[in-house]
């Protein structure tokens, strides 16, 4: 049984015991855990807080803007901003970093976030998150420029997601295992509830959008079509299928249970490498998953390991049990 201890005493016995969690990082993760607080508020009243909907604007992919995308995307600025613990901050739902203001000081660490994704889900109550991933600045650099945040997933000093779900649960990690806490809405405050979060090496769950077999490469057809046969096929077991459309909701699954998420390249737009964003939903995601035992590549090579050149840049993702991701890569590969 996990000992019921709050986010705040479990970071402060984890500074204590490892001393791996500077202060100033355990402000900005409990900074963090209070903005989702505040966004779960919001995402909880639905129709009866006037925040559903379309905002009638697109954000720098070109997507429409849900109310809540714009709302989470506020609450996680206005939370950080002055605490001293960010040097900038950048955000799906804005096409340049945001440099933490002069009247406030600067500290050491960036902050991404995907504010709220699965915003396709709002409307129709379905569960939705915030995912957030935190570097440290370079360090000598003078100011601070979207240059410094072009590093590869390893540089993470501490990732996560908050899912709005039938509970709130806040998924972190600092580079020593995965943590899972669940908000108790009568204390207000995220309890510890699983201390040692681990994926399955194998599985018989995969998630994929099915719609878009058509345009994928025959690698990618070749793994789905042999999960089809199931049984009967060269893979002698059968497969179950789950497709959420809003990643965290999936990933939480795959942490929870195992499976296998992929959402690749395909030939609608070649020079697209996937649909999502390498580093504020895949890196984040991935360092959670190779922390629980899993593997996460872009079909080709571990995602960590890629130098991003631009901010919003995409990316195709094969994430989740780690045999599963090697059998997809490997088939890519051959
Ligand atoms: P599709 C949500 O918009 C998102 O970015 C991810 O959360 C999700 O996995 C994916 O897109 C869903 O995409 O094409 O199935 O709607």
């Amino acid at each position: 049984m996990t000992r019921r201890i709050s986010l705040t005493q479990y970071l402060i016995e984890q500074q204590r015991q490892h001393g791996h969690i500077p202060q100033e990082l355990r402000l900005l993760i409990e900074v963090v855990a209070r903005a989702c607080k505040r966004i779960a508020i919001s995402v909880n009243k639905g129709a009866l807080g006037e925040v559903l909907g379309t905002a009638g604007s697109e954000n720098v992919q070109g997507e429409v803007q849900k109310k809540l995308d714009i709302i989470a995307n506020e609450v996680l600025i206005e939370a950080n901003e002055w605490g001293g613990h960010l040097a900038a901050m950048a955000s799906e739902e804005m096409e340049g970093i945001y440099v933490v203001p002069n009247r406030f000081p600067q500290g050491e660490y960036l902050l991404m976030f995907d504010p709220l994704d699965g915003s396709s889900n709002i409307d129709v109550n379905v569960s939705i998150g915030t995912i957030f991933s935190v570097l440290k600045k370079p360090e000598g650099s003078a100011g601070v420029s979207e240059a410094d945040f072009l590093q590869p997933g390893t540089q993470q000093a501490a990732a996560g997601y908050c899912v709005y779900g039938p509970q709130t649960t806040l998924v972190l990690t600092v580079g020593d295992g995965v943590v899972m806490f669940t908000l108790d809405r009568e204390q207000g405050s995220f309890v510890l509830t699983e201390d040692e979060v681990k994926i399955p090496e194998d599985t018989k769950e995969f998630a994929i959008n099915m719609s878009n077999m058509r345009h994928w490469d025959a690698p990618m057809k070749r793994y789905i079509d042999e999960c089809l046969e199931g049984s009967t096929g060269v893979r002698g077991k059968d497969f179950n299928m789950r497709w959420i459309a809003s990643m965290v909701a999936d990933v939480h699954r795959i942490l929870t249970r195992g499976g296998v998420f992929m959402y690749p390249w395909d030939k609608r737009e070649p020079n697209k490498a996937g649909k999502l964003r390498l580093m504020y939903e895949a890196n984040p995601m991935a360092f959670l998953v190779e922390q629980a035992g899993g593997a996460a590549t872009n079909a080709r090579q571990r995602i960590m390991e890629m130098q991003p050149t631009q901010l919003h840049e995409r990316v195709a993702v094969v994430l989740g049990s780690k045999n599963e991701v090697e059998r997809v890569t490997a088939y890519h590969l051959g």
